[in-house]
């Protein structure tokens, strides 16, 4: 137990004050090894994605901070080792930020609530999308698609650009849209190239005085859809690169998805584990020992 104040507890990870007078405005964002599935978070751990997770983020950081730079802004991290021991590996000191109240999520490709939006009304919210599309379909450009957060334990909701404005502002609306599309699009360049598709992201920002700083996690298996590049065939619910076992054997143990969900047995819970090294290692091209 981390002798903090807990400030948030999501599914899978918790934020804590680790703010002290010596050293103001900072937080410790925490990843678990827990898992979620439909949402339910799953009772069996996955030995170390709350570090392959962490370290994925920071990785992240590293590689998109010239993005962050040429658009007047920068990332929250402050230090992965200046954390508790008990945390270490798996939490990030970070600075306490004015959150925006907008998920910023940028879609390279059709999915889930975006395909479902679509096959009603021909678009994601106020964003046009070309007929023809299906699950997984490729979209012409990336799209800057934002929700509200939603209350704990509900589904975020999509909202309109119109809407953003109203929140932030004309102007620190069109530097997310532009900051987060510019963030997704490097982002997928190197995924790619990894053999993994991002199909979607969602980053989270905040202010510092005046100036638009990149929190939360990012561009992980858990704020983003990846997709093994190998076996993108749109016109059906893509696999997920890391949660793809541990959903197939959920929907063979015939668990109903209402009641608490069973354990998972142990050959799951390792090649689940297996893809979140595998992900990490072939983006970073770091061996994660
Ligand atoms: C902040 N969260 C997310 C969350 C539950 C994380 C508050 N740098 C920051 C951050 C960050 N990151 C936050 N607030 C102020 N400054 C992020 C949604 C929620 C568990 C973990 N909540």
């Amino acid at each position: 137990m981390i002798d903090l104040p807990l400030v948030a507890r999501g599914k899978v990870r918790e934020i804590y004050d680790a703010s002290s007078p010596a050293a103001p405005g900072r937080l410790l964002l925490v990843a678990s090894d827990r898992i979620s599935a439909y949402d339910h978070v799953l009772p069996t751990p996955i030995p170390d994605k709350g570090v392959v997770l962490t370290r994925l983020s920071v990785w992240w950081f590293e590689q998109l901070a010239p993005v962050l730079s040429a658009a007047g802004a920068s990332h929250h991290l402050i230090s992965t080792s200046d954390v508790p021991a008990e945390v270490a590996g798996r939490a990030m000191l970070v600075r306490r930020l004015d959150m925006l109240p907008v998920e910023c999520v940028a879609r390279g490709y059709l999915s889930g609530s975006g395909t479902v939006e679509y096959a009603r009304t021909g678009s994601i919210r106020d964003v046009a999308l070309p007929a023809g599309l299906v699950e997984g379909s490729k979209l012409p450009s990336p799209v800057f698609t934002p929700s509200t957060k939603a209350e704990v334990g509900e589904h975020d909701e999509a909202i309109d650009y119109a809407a953003v404005v109203g929140a932030v502002g004309a102007a620190r609306a069109e530097q997310l849209r532009e900051l987060t599309l510019a963030l997704y699009s490097r982002a997928a360049e190197i995924a790619v190239d990894a053999g993994i598709v991002l199909a979607d992201t969602k980053f989270e920002f905040g202010l510092a005085g005046d100036s638009l700083v990149l929190g939360d996690e990012v561009l992980t298996p858990d704020s983003s859809r990846f997709w093994p590049a190998a076996t993108w065939s749109p016109g059906a619910v893509q696999p997920s690169y890391d949660k793809q076992y541990v959903r197939d054997w959920l929907t063979s143990s015939g668990w109903d998805r209402v009641s608490a969900p069973p354990e998972l047995p142990a050959d799951v819970v390792a090649a689940t584990r297996e893809r979140y090294v595998t992900a990490y290692e072939r983006l970073t091209g770091q061996t994660f020992a």
